[in-house]
């Protein structure tokens, strides 16, 4: 299969300046016909090139002729040209499509009862022959006509324009986009849907018609989206300075979407998932979830579509930057220590993995075979680190004036990452010549650094290396620019004044060497310091902290992330020794003095409720496994289920008292109560395990008001394995099986059984009437969660995790191979497994990348695995 290299990019030959679509919409024959003012660019060229596939190709004309210059193939039309002399011309191309077959959720298909589309990265060709590149900007007008009983909303980008009635009850509206944009931002939608309708006044006094559709019945879940689009609206006019410009802004929310949501061009469609909401169905997380995904769509109306991507190599440029964005809306409007924690938490775990692993990319790759594989946490959350280093090295003033810069010079353009680097350099006066290096260079880089105290002349001195490792995709690897945050404490908690040569210096230091030292006068004391604060930069630390010095971090350092950083590093080093002794067979201990420290912790959880529910958070099985070179799944569950005990056993009466002491009668959705919520099911998560376990979680879950606790007992009667897990699961399952979304949380927990039988339940549950193999969601609750998230049972060693989702894959490589391509990735990262796991892991990727039809996505993913 054909990869595209970064390096080959060329200026497109042709472009099309405007398209007008004609959609005679029906689910079993839809036939668009795409009229588009061809222009050519580069006056030597005779051939164009279109993309399009999985359509039938019923005609084409060229200014209004029958035209029969071109070659067909599997993927594209190439018209010769030869004998058209114009730079101009019109072409008028029609399609048939079959929207109820298409599996695939690309192109035009059928959610439910309604129409939809998705375009990017490369969808539009699924509707169309079309140059369907980034780099090709139109101007759209799309008209739909439509049965009108069933699809009484007709909605696509930009302005409605026109309207009308037709015979047989049809009807059709005309829709008019005045912003140039490229294919992979257009949509439609058809349907029947509740409306919310809302307004919004921008700060320059337009008014902006906001529009919300949801499936039928739903009108009581959408009130949190609305809300969440209009903080976000307000939110990036007063921190960014940026207005929205159209008059209306629409979201729709449908069931069935390979990811969260998209930022077509006034008209996002969104997984249901990231809209839907209220106090029954819906838990903290996923209202924090969906204002942070509304405000990352909104965001993207600048940063993306008035700016887009000159090719998808480039897609960090938009999807890294709006992370960022987004990042820093939920910062501002919630708590910014415990979003930081949580980003670095999904950073580790997910993106260091992928480093390490076959799929190894920069966030700016070089090479490409399928471009929905590239959608990837590199290139959104590393991208994203990216950009806050940058803003760390300018300050929140000089990243806005580049910001300005970059938007001005780039405006109805296609951009790419370096000229979002040159503007910031522009607009700052700072060097960026060894920084761009992040945009080309995969892998984590280390950081190791020791340090030395000198007494006499109050000096004290840290040396930082850095080391970025080889990784799958890039042997040679240099020196990054990284800004290191630090702090230092004296042994009472007191901060030091970072000073040299008597003049204070900034806590963020310049790591650009392989090695370097920086020195500290007027330290009279030997301090504790405290590196990498608020994880300045995606690295990883090599330090060595003694216990004692992490506990003191705990107890006095400043930033919310040091004091959950230095927790984290006190449990996985309590991991690490027990997992020893569990392999040597000999007796597992807890250390007395972070038992000790964990509860002077929770003695002062008023403080800060949140952060302390964030510290005492064992980190799950898999968060710990990227800690270790080889994996040993039954050891790390065994032994994290030991801490887990020890834990409830030692402090059961301080969880106890604070589990409580802390009532919420009301239900509300704020920064106090959430983390009042969060720390409360902590507790009770612990208290599971004690003789209390079953009375409380039960109780829990039956004076229960909302999902968040509602869930909370459910997870800590399945996990903790209580006598009334059965009967919860049960009363669950009855309430809510109508509404497969609430359902998925439902499948999660089943999917994530510790049970020795799971698999077989997990089987069985495919069989349930909530589940359906055709709807993402359904699929990765289940599926998805038992391979990624249920560490134990996917790596059984009799092989049948691997097998079972293998046979998953060769069902879904045909159906929908984007979302094959997602669930395959616990089978590629087999080389930190044993020998006899890894062959099994092999053998299965062999079996798959033996079958016909391979998608590209699948084949990407395993070819680079098993090279
Ligand atoms: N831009 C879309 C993602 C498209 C994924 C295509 N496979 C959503 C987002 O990042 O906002
Ligand atoms: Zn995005």
């Amino acid at each position: 299969m054909q990869a595209k290299y970064r390096k080959d990019y060329k200026a497109p030959d042709f472009t099309v300046t405007d398209i007008h679509l004609d959609f005679q919409l029906d689910p079993q024959k839809t036939v668009v016909t795409a009229t588009s003012q061809y222009q050519r660019l580069n006056p030597e060229s005779t051939k164009l090139h279109l993309n399009g596939h999985s359509f039938q190709f019923s005609s084409i004309k060229l200014n209004g002729q029958d035209f029969n210059h071109y070659q067909q193939d599997k993927e594209s039309l190439v018209l010769d040209l030869s004998s058209v002399n114009a730079e101009e011309f019109s072409l008028e191309i029609v399609t048939n499509l079959k929207p109820s077959e298409n599996t695939s959720l690309q192109g035009l298909y059928q959610s439910g009862d309604g129409l939809c589309t998705q375009c990017e990265a490369e969808g539009f060709r699924q509707i169309t022959y079309m140059l369907d590149r980034p780099d090709v900007l139109a101007r759209y007008t799309t008209k739909i006509t439509a049965d009108k009983l069933k699809y009484p909303y007709l909605l696509s980008n930009g302005n409605r324009i026109a309207s009308g009635e037709l015979e047989n009850n049809k009807h059709w509206v005309e829709w008019n986009d005045p912003f140039p944009k490229p294919s992979y931002l257009f949509a439609l939608v058809a349907g029947d849907f509740d409306l919310l309708s809302d307004k919004f006044i921008t700060k320059s006094g337009r008014e902006v018609n906001l529009e919300l559709y949801v499936d039928k019945g739903n009108l009581d879940r959408a009130d949190w989206a609305m809300q969440s689009l209009k903080t976000s609206m307000k939110w990036d006019e007063e921190r960014f300075g940026l207005e929205y410009d159209l008059d209306i802004y629409m979201i729709v929310a449908v069931d069935f979407f390979n990811m969260g949501a998209m930022e077509n061009k006034g008209l996002n469609i969104f997984n249901s998932k990231y809209v839907l909401a209220n106090s029954q169905t819906a838990t903290d997380d996923d209202y924090l979830g969906i204002e942070s995904v509304i405000a990352h769509e909104y965001f993207h109306n600048w940063t993306g579509n008035r700016v887009t991507c000159r090719d998808w190599f480039q897609l960090s440029l938009k999807e890294g930057l709006t992370v960022f964005r987004d990042q820093e809306f939920s910062s501002d409007v919630g708590s910014r220590g415990v979003n930081r924690i949580n980003n670095v938490k999904f950073l580790r775990t997910s993106q260091f993995a992928e480093d390490a692993g076959p799929m190894s990319h920069p966030i700016r790759p070089e090479k490409v075979i399928e471009m929905n594989n590239f959608y990837t946490v590199t290139v959104y959350e590393k991208g994203a680190e990216v950009i806050r280093m940058l803003h760390t090295l300018l300050g929140e003033e000089k990243f806005q004036a580049g910001m300005k810069v970059y938007i001005n010079e780039n405006d109805g353009k296609a951009a790419t990452c370096d000229d979002f680097v040159n503007a910031m350099e522009k607009a700052s006066g700072i060097d960026l010549t060894q920084f761009r290096r992040w945009y080309s260079q995969s892998g984590t880089p280390k950081l190791t650094i020791t340090d030395k105290y000198d007494e006499k002349n109050h000096i004290y001195k840290l040396t930082v290396s850095q080391m970025t490792p080889v990784t799958a995709d890039q042997m040679e690897k240099v020196n990054l620019h990284i800004p290191l945050k630090i702090a230092l404490y004296d042994d009472k908690g007191i901060t030091q004044t970072l000073l040299r040569d008597g003049e204070q210096i900034s806590d963020v230091l310049h790591i650009t060497q392989t090695e370097e030292t920086f020195e500290f006068h007027n330290i009279y004391t030997k301090p504790i310091p405290a590196l990498l604060c608020d994880f300045s930069a995606p690295v990883k630390l090599d330090y060595e902290y003694s216990t004692s010095q992490l506990i003191k971090l705990l107890q006095f350092a400043k930033n919310d992330f040091v004091r959950w950083d230095v927790t984290q590093m006190l449990f996985t080093e309590e991991l690490r020794r027990n997992l020893i002794n569990y392999q040597q067979n000999v007796v597992l201990d807890f250390s007395p003095e972070i038992l000790n420290a964990l509860s002077k912790v929770l003695e002062n959880y008023q403080q800060d409720p949140a952060l302390t529910a964030l510290i005492l958070m064992l980190p799950k099985e898999t968060e710990f496994a990227e800690s270790f070179k080889t994996i040993d799944p039954d050891g790390i569950s065994f032994v994290r289920h030991f801490m887990v005990q020890t834990i409830a056993d030692n402090l059961k009466s301080l969880l106890l008292q604070i589990y409580n002491g802390i009532n919420l009668d009301e239900y509300r959705v704020t920064q106090e109560d959430i983390a009042l919520r969060s720390l409360r099911n902590v507790c009770l998560s612990y208290l599971a395990y004690t003789n209390l376990g079953n009375t409380l979680v039960n109780k829990h879950y039956s004076y229960s008001n909302n999902m968040t606790d509602t869930l909370a007992a459910l997870n800590c009667a399945t996990k903790a394995m209580l006598p009334c897990r059965d009967s919860l699961l049960k009363d669950f399952e009855e309430k809510w099986q109508h509404d497969g979304l609430v359902m998925d949380k439902w499948f999660a927990i089943q999917a994530t059984r510790p049970d020795e039988d799971v698999l077989v339940q997990v089987n069985h549950l495919m069989d349930h009437s909530s589940f359906n193999f055709n709807n993402p969601n359904r699929v990765r609750s289940l599926i998805g969660s038992f391979a990624s998230h249920n560490l134990k049972a996917f790596h059984n060693i009799d092989g049948s995790g691997y097998r079972f989702l293998t046979d998953i894959l060769l069902k879904l490589n045909e159906k929908n191979p984007q979302v094959a391509s997602r669930l395959i990735e616990p089978l590629i990262h087999f080389s930190r497994f044993s020998a006899q796991r890894q062959t099994l892991m092999k053998r299965a990727l062999e079996r798959i990348s033996a079958v016909e039809n391979l998608s590209k996505d699948l084949f990407e993913k395993i070819e680079k695995a098993l090279q």
